[in-house]
């Protein structure tokens, strides 16, 4: 039921959770999908208009803080700019948050189970630069949370401008929570360091980020065919899409930044939705 408006106020929808509002869920195969690939994608999650909104402002801080006319590729001479807090902490990123993606999230934590972020995501920006692309061996991380039995958080990446193919886009190990899970159920501290070195030494992951080796055999093995490390299919994707869209990874998924070799600047945001306090 609607809220009646005190004079001056705008209506408030009452806090219900998307499904129960009939919104958008997802279906039994995309939960599948999340649960073994820790990737998932959501089309049009946020309006266009919203992201074109953004993405000013985005362009507005570049010239404020860093000079770049958009027109001018001389200027362009950061290739990842930083700072951008004022923008976020300005709430402008607040409208990826709407009815498509927290139906998503109720259903993959249980409706309203999750903590509503502050922001809606924190800006990844990479601007182009000459050369091959190259798949990179360096920089395979997953975002550090703390080790939980339960429902483990999401890491949002949403994308306020186009990214096409060797575009900049994050790079994912689709698959490899599922290496990770193990170590948050044996109890053993879980540390960064400890448990990237267990995986990486699966001898089917050194070529991935050891430097060196032959780049287009690397690229067939782990972009185009996928490796299969103790039963579970491992494969690196690359995050593309259209304004307005999301994807949605498990946080123990290793994923790295990908060099950009288009001709526009890489734009996505992101963000990490943790379960809610008390709902493990
Ligand atoms: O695409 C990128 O720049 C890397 C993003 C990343 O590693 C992260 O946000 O955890």
């Amino acid at each position: 039921m609607w809220q009646r408006a005190e004079p001056g106020q705008a209506a408030r929808l009452p806090q219900r959770s998307a499904s129960e509002r009939g919104g958008d869920v997802l279906t039994a195969d995309q939960q599948d999908e999340f649960r073994t690939t820790g990737l998932l994608r959501l089309e049009a999650a946020f309006p266009r208009a919203d992201a074109e909104a953004m993405r000013e402002r985005l362009w507005d801080f570049l010239a404020d803080r860093y000079a770049v006319d958009r027109r001018e590729r001389s200027t362009w001479t950061v290739e990842k700019p930083s700072g951008f807090q004022p923008v976020t902490r300005s709430g402008v990123f607040r409208a990826v948050g709407g009815e498509r993606l927290r139906g998503a999230l109720d259903t993959l934590f249980g409706a309203d189970r999750w903590a509503q972020p502050r922001w809606w995501g924190r800006p990844l920006v990479t601007f182009p630069r000459q050369g091959p692309w190259r798949l990179p061996a360096d920089g395979w991380h997953f975002d550090f949370m703390p080790a939980s039995r339960g429902q483990r958080p999401v890491q949002l990446f949403a994308f306020i401008d186009a990214v096409r193919p060797q575009g900049g886009g994050t790079l994912a190990l689709t698959g490899s929570h599922r290496l990770v899970a193990p170590h948050l159920e044996s109890g053993e501290a879980f540390r960064m360091g400890r448990v990237r070195a267990s995986v990486a030494a699966r001898p089917q992951l050194r070529g991935l980020w050891e430097p060196g080796g032959d780049d287009a055999e690397r690229e067939r093995r782990y972009l185009s065919e996928g490796i299969t490390v103790d039963g579970v299919a491992l494969r690196v994707v690359e995050m593309t899409g259209e304004p307005g869209d999301a994807i949605l990874m498990h946080c123990d998924c290793f994923h790295a930044a990908a060099p950009n070799r288009l001709t526009e600047p890489r734009m996505m945001l992101t963000e990490m939705i943790a379960p809610r306090h008390g709902h493990p």
